[in-house]
């Protein structure tokens, strides 16, 4: 049986989960997409269903499963509808605006006993992060102490505000170093240049470990992201983001690329299959609600205390028992 999956947004993510449903996922298809522009939506529907409004594609009986790319305010409500519906989701990060959004989903699926929402936190499905991921559970580089994460985009866009560096891409590390190291983030310490960008967070997890991560939203020269994990004896690190090096007079040299589609294409055609293989075995995996409420949280807190400049301690209610 083949999964009818309906998008919610056709911006630069929806289209990709479109394309990835028509051309690159086995077990699913797509069956219906909704933007408010009805001929953007049916251009990336490519004979689909065509919807102007979310909740009515989640409530079609033409919809098994549905994939939230619209824009990051309205995630929380879909997300919400799709387990009110009984429909597994695949929810683009972050999961809500705000961490109340975002506990809101994970009380409408511990009434319901049932995990339908996953988030696309891709890089879980990045090769070099699930390598590193290994290298930490191997032992091989002794107990991490440190990991150093880069995230430098080319040029934000017009309408990114600063808090949006935090909530929208800093998000990014909060889960892939929550994931990474298995700890959970206790303190964070923001030291921003001024403007505001680049911003350097310190955290510091519950093993006691030292997570710093950069993000420079305008750092020109391409998208470059890095990740260092350190242990007491050994390092492990990312190496360039292309599979391939030139040799050209008289350098070598690699390209950056000029966002974040084209460095995780791997990791969005896997997190896609993933989850749709997932879906039609009745098990979770990826990033949970209480992941993407966790990293909503923590972001949330951190643009709240982030002018005062001092250590923020980080707080959360009890994981629930759905999420063990
Ligand atoms: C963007 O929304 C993403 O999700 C990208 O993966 C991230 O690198 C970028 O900084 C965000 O703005």
């Amino acid at each position: 049986m083949s999964l009818a999956v309906g998008v919610i947004g056709t911006g630069v993510m929806g289209a990709e989960h479109a394309r990835l449903l028509r051309d690159a996922t086995s077990g699913a298809h797509l069956a219906a997409v909704c933007d408010a522009d009805e001929a953007r939506a049916a251009a990336a529907a490519a004979g689909g269903a065509v919807f102007t409004d979310g909740m009515a594609l989640i409530a079609s009986d033409k919809v098994q499963a549905v994939v939230i790319a619209s824009p990051d305010a309205t995630h929380a409500q879909y997300a919400l509808a799709c387990v009110a519906a009984g429909k597994p989701v695949l929810c683009e990060k972050p999961i809500a605006a705000t961490a109340a959004e975002g506990l809101a989903i994970v009380q409408a699926e511990t009434a319901l006993g049932s995990r339908l929402v996953t988030v696309g936190f891709m890089r879980r499905f990045d090769p070099a992060y699930t390598e590193m991921q290994a290298a930490r559970i191997s032992g091989n580089i002794g107990t991490p102490v440190l990991l150093h994460n880069i995230h430098r985009n080319a040029a934000a866009p017009a309408w990114f505000t600063g808090a949006m560096a935090v909530t929208n891409s800093l998000v990014h590390e909060i889960d892939i170093s929550r994931w990474l190291l298995g700890s959970e983030m206790v303190t964070a310490q923001v030291t921003s240049a001024p403007g505001g960008d680049p911003m350097l967070v310190t955290m510091q997890t519950d093993k006691g470990e030292i997570v710093s991560t950069e993000v420079f939203m305008n750092a020109t020269y391409g998208y470059h992201v890095h990740a260092q994990l350190v242990g007491r004896l050994g390092s492990v690190e990312m190496a360039a983001p292309t599979r391939t090096l030139t040799n050209l007079a008289a350098a070598q040299s690699f390209g950056f690329p000029p966002n974040w589609v084209p460095r995780f294409t791997d990791a969005y055609r896997l997190q896609m299959q993933t989850w749709v293989d997932a879906v039609a075995m009745g098990i979770h995996v990826g990033a949970s609600a209480w992941d993407g409420y966790v990293t909503t949280s923590i972001a949330e807190q951190i643009v709240d205390g982030m002018a005062a400049g001092n250590r923020i301690d980080l707080t959360f209610p009890a994981r629930p028992a759905l999420y063990a």
